[in-house]
């Protein structure tokens, strides 16, 4: 069993309470267990495939839920990276490995779950494209309308696409996402729509489980680990949840929180930089990460939390630094991801360059969304193919002359 708590006061709502802020004062939500009465049994759960729903006695969704099967994605050691930056234990999670190709899909199998179980008939979102094609697709499994909107012109084509095909209502607001993000707020409290941002808490149950999974699959705490930063639910997820872990007595210590932003889009690694309690939105967010390209992010208050109470850091790199690291994981490690994903790993390689992060440190780097969902940021880069006649001739000349 489980409440929903308020971050700041403490205030505290039943389960079935539709509701994203505490009516009290405003802030941020949790879902909180009594961890005690759960009777988890650590080895029962390790006998369990890994997918999300191993976890299932830490998440709130009571009957059968609404799956794509997600979850269980891989952890690969970054070999050839890791020399080059002199990080021998370094790692990637590759949630991109998802049903619909992105780290939403956790928070949404969860989040559209919770709709119906909450009795919910239509969901809602804004979003910079994953969270879009997650919803839409979760809504077409369990048989709902969604309605999600998107920057106008600022949301990658494969995004656009999937949101689209699985049937969603598609709406491009004329405005970046925190605009798109204030107008579905207003709809879902004036309409009864049921909202699944990030500012949703079962969402980001969902979503901790990255955590849980990097816990398992690597038999041991890692010293950091590394997310890219937009709305800052993710990393205030799997903050969440490694809490959890340690509740249960399953870890005995947490991992550097560190996020990274865009260089346009920092509001975050300002906050941290100033030492700021309440962060100062970035007025016009620009990078080439549309997915990242947020300039108010909700979770602010649990994010600065999570990188502050374990000691982690928060940095920005330029879209050069994100676009070479994204050619890089893909050339050097074979791992097709979209450009707010490199923003882990490029963050890494700025923080191990200017000596924050040791060379011994365990790290694992969340890359968060799969290669393909940005098509045209990839072929824009890359030397279009080399067409030729059909001919033996002609093949061999530009291979070998
Ligand atoms: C690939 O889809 O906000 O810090 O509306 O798609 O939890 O917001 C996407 C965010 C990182 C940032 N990587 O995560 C959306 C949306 C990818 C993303 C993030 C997003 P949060």
């Amino acid at each position: 069993m489980y409440r929903l708590v308020c971050i700041s006061c403490g205030a505290d709502y039943a389960p079935d309470a539709i509701l994203y802020r505490c009516e009290r004062c405003g802030h941020l939500l949790a879902v909180t267990y009594d961890l005690d009465s759960l009777h988890i049994d650590r080895a029962v759960w390790n006998a369990r495939p890994l997918t999300l729903w191993r976890y299932r006695e830490l998440l709130p969704v009571s009957g059968d839920p609404v799956t794509l099967q997600e979850g269980g994605t891989p952890l690969y050691p970054l070999t050839r990276l890791g020399e080059e930056l002199g990080l021998p234990h370094l790692y990637a999670k590759h949630e991109g490995m998802n049903p619909s190709g992105s780290f939403k899909d956790r928070g949404m199998t969860v989040g559209v779950s919770m709709a119906l179980q909450l009795g919910m008939t239509s969901v809602a979102c804004a979003s910079t494209g994953n969270t879009s094609a997650s919803l839409a697709a979760y809504a077409a499994k369990a048989g709902i309308p969604a309605v999600v909107l998107l920057p106008a012109g600022k949301v990658a084509l494969g995004k656009v696409a999937q949101a689209l095909m699985h049937g969603a209502k598609v709406i491009a607001v004329r405005d970046n996402f925190d605009k798109a993000l204030e107008m579905v707020q207003e709809l879902c409290k004036s309409h009864g729509l049921y909202l699944l941002n990030s500012i949703n808490p079962f969402r980001l149950e969902g979503q901790k489980t990255i955590g849980l999974e990097v816990i398992d699959q690597l038999g041991d705490v890692p010293d950091r680990m590394v997310l890219p930063v937009g709305n800052a639910g993710n990393i205030s997820a799997v903050h969440k949840g490694l809490g959890e872990f340690i509740d249960l007595g399953f870890i005995d210590r947490l991992p550097m929180m560190t996020g990274i932003q865009a260089e346009g889009s920092r509001p975050v690694v300002d906050a941290i930089e100033q030492g700021l309690c309440e962060l100062v939105p970035t007025e016009h967010p620009e990078t080439i990460a549309t997915a990242i390209r947020i300039g108010a992010p909700v979770n602010a208050e649990k994010a600065l939390t999570a990188i502050r109470a374990t000691g982690g850091t928060a940095a920005s790199v330029t879209d050069e630094e994100i676009l070479a690291m994204q050619r890089d994981l893909a050339r050097k490690e074979g791992i097709g991801v979209e450009p707010a994903s490199a923003a882990s790993v490029a963050g890494v390689r700025k923080l191990v360059e200017s000596g924050v992060i040791d060379r011994d440190e365990t790290i694992v780097c969340v890359v968060t969304g799969h290669l393909l969902k940005d098509p045209e940021t990839v072929i824009r880069q890359c030397e279009p193919p080399i067409e030729i006649d059909a001919d033996a001739a002609s093949l061999l000349s530009v291979l070998y002359s």
